[in-house]
């Protein structure tokens, strides 16, 4: 099992200002930060991103929104990093989510729902690796 997960702070919950306080919970989780970096998706790459959507209906509206603004993508570290950083965010609908999750605490509804949490450890490094190339150092 890897002890790496991918996230991202959407852009609802950095248009909220949401980012230090979500950021602060992982820490206190016991999340080590092994990459991160402020962007901004553009269209075409918030499509590729969620290219597993693009039949779904709601997958217009997923790009436009993962694309209107800035978010933050880290690579996390911690035993069994997918699984418990899944708990830690919730459900993907913020209603379902449990009591204290990142979702119920500061996502908006199922389409804008402030983080990304890879869900298995085969698309950690995938998606890991979409944003990241290595640790930079300048
Ligand atoms: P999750 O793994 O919890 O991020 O959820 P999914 O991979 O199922 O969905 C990815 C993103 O698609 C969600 F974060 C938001 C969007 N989505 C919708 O907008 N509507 C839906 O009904 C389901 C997902």
């Amino acid at each position: 099992m890897s002890n790496r997960t991918f996230t991202m702070i959407k852009p609802d919950a950095m248009e909220k200002g949401y980012a230090g306080a979500i950021i602060d919970r992982i820490l206190k989780e016991g999340f080590r930060l092994v990459a991160m970096k402020l962007t901004h998706l553009a269209p075409e790459k918030a499509g590729e991103f969620y290219a597993i959507h693009k039949e779904k209906p709601f997958y217009g509206e997923l790009i436009a929104y993962m694309s209107r603004g800035p978010i933050i993508a880290a690579i996390l570290e911690k035993d069994n990093a997918v699984n418990a950083f899944r708990e830690l965010i919730g459900a993907t609908n913020p209603v379902n989510a449990a009591e204290g999750t990142i979702r119920k605490l500061f996502a908006v509804s199922i389409e804008e729902n402030a983080v990304h949490g890879s869900d298995s450890d085969e698309n950690a490094k995938i998606e890991g690796d979409f944003f990241f190339s290595g640790l930079e150092r300048v």
